[in-house]
């Protein structure tokens, strides 16, 4: 963990593949289609669901895994099926999409001119082809070209000997952006992999750590001097830059550290807070049955989402518990209003869930539970992160808090531009 010392960081330096953007979707329909052409009796649904299950391993860890489920060793060996999925990604003309959290951290850094660089070990030639426009545009309007815009400094791996975990993309990324090697731990490295962070260290830089490999044990990170799990519970004035101004407090529910909690930041907070967002989601589907543990073990039912339909929309959000409104669209439940939820899409890391699941309670009682109905769930605000628990009265405890933030955000209307939403809540209720 970082010391309390006088380096307060002055310059951000970003990995990319798995930091910024989010190439999971990609290689998953380059995988559906390879194993495709190799064994006509298996769907596309179940590739997708043995997809879903081996999610956040290593490459060959995943395909090994993958042979099995699908029971592929009659056609192709795991690294042979690596190597043929390599071969279909064609990165161009691809829109590729942020990873959750990456556009809103670049845009504040930008307005605080803080000075970025990118270091990725991706050749320019496959960064421009990564980056080239297709002319289809993200939520926010922007074309994928303007990532790089953000950058004061641009350091591909093809500009150095040695790729990481060796410093020198660091080395050159800093002398880029005119940092001289003394002042290395003036520089914030963002990293999602172990071989990155090491890099990061090795050079003398701050570094935390946001892991997409959700397997990889978490003492593989140890090297960094914080890990989060999204970009969106990075707490910048920990390392000396400008605090992010769009968490909201809500002043009737008190904050209270967990055990173990390391954050500055979180010494002098008081209350509990969530993040609107940018752009609010919609997803719609059946209800589903999940392992019944919600009303049996917690008293708190959930009414899933199946997440394989619904995995470029959920991509967009960090795993975590969010907010919003609930309806149910057909079914016997029809018509019943607005309700307000709470919910976690994530991994559940007490019940250490394989695959991810949408979970949303409806802060109402219904007399029957509603399975097979259409339900419409608006997600607009992020709360926190997933996390483990000692006991089960705690984590029942910590949802119950989520509920009385979300009450609360919206008894006294915190949530701005639920206005532009109208329709979703006049239409079919
Ligand atoms: P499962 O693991 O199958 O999701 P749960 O114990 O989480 O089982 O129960 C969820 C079911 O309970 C939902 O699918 C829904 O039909 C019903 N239900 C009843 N009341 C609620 C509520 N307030 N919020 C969400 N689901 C509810
Ligand atoms: N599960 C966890 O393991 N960690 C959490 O932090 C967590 N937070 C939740 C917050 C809300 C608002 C809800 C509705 C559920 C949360 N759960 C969490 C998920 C819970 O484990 C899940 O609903 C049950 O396992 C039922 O499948
Ligand atoms: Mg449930």
């Amino acid at each position: 963990m970082r010391e309390n010392d006088e380096n307060e960081c002055c310059y951000v330096i970003f990995d990319l593949d798995g930091t910024l953007i989010n190439t999971e979707a990609i290689v998953d329909e380059a995988v559906v289609s390879t194993i495709k052409t190799m064994k006509k009796s298996v769907s596309e649904r179940e590739i997708f669901d043995a997809a879903e299950d081996c999610r956040g391993q290593r490459p060959l860890e995943a395909s090994v895994e993958l042979c099995e489920k699908l029971s592929l060793h009659d056609v192709v060996k795991p690294a042979e099926l690596l190597t043929k999925c390599g071969e279909k990604l064609q990165w161009d003309g691809i829109d590729i999409p942020d990873m959750p959290g990456a556009v809103r951290l670049l845009e504040f850094l930008k307005r605080k001119k803080v000075p970025m660089a990118l270091a990725t070990s991706t050749s320019r030639k496959e960064l421009e082809k990564k980056m080239k426009s297709t002319g289809r545009t993200s939520d926010d309007g922007k074309h994928r070209g303007d990532l790089l815009s953000y950058f004061d400094a641009i350091c591909c791996g093809d500009e150095v000997a040695k790729g990481k975990p060796d410093p020198e993309i660091f080395h050159l990324a800093m002398e880029r952006l005119g940092v001289k090697r003394e002042d290395a731990g003036r520089c914030l490295v963002f990293e999602d992999t172990p071989h990155g962070v090491s890099a990061a260290k090795a050079a003398g830089c701050c570094c935390v750590a946001v892991p997409s490999l959700r397997r990889e044990k978490f003492d593989m990170y140890k090297g960094a001097d914080r890990v989060y799990h999204s970009l969106m519970d990075i707490e910048l004035e920990d390392f000396g830059l400008p605090k992010f101004e769009d968490w909201k407090e809500v002043k009737t529910v008190e904050f209270v550290k967990e055990d173990g909690d390391a954050s500055l930041s979180s010494q002098t907070r008081k209350y509990e807070r969530f993040l609107k967002l940018d752009a609010f989601l919609e997803l719609t589907g059946p209800v589903i049955r999940g392992f019944g543990r919600g009303s049996k073990m917690l008293g708190i039912p959930t009414a899933n989402l199946d997440v394989v339909p619904l995995k470029q929309q959920i991509d967009k959000l960090a795993p975590g518990i969010y907010f919003g409104f609930a309806k149910i669209s057909s079914g016997k439940h029809k018509s019943t209003g607005i309700h307000r939820t709470v919910m976690s899409i994530g991994y559940n890391p007490f019940f250490n869930d394989k695959r991810k699941s949408i979970e949303p309670w409806l802060l109402r009682e219904f007399e029957e539970d509603f399975y097979d109905e259409t339900l419409s769930v608006l997600v607009c605000a992020y709360v926190r992160a997933e996390c483990n628990f000692t006991t089960v009265e705690n984590l029942i405890e910590r949802i119950r808090k989520d509920a009385r933030v979300c009450e609360e955000a919206l008894d006294l209307d915190l949530v701005e531009g639920l206005d532009s939403w109208k329709h979703w809540f006049e239409d079919d209720v």
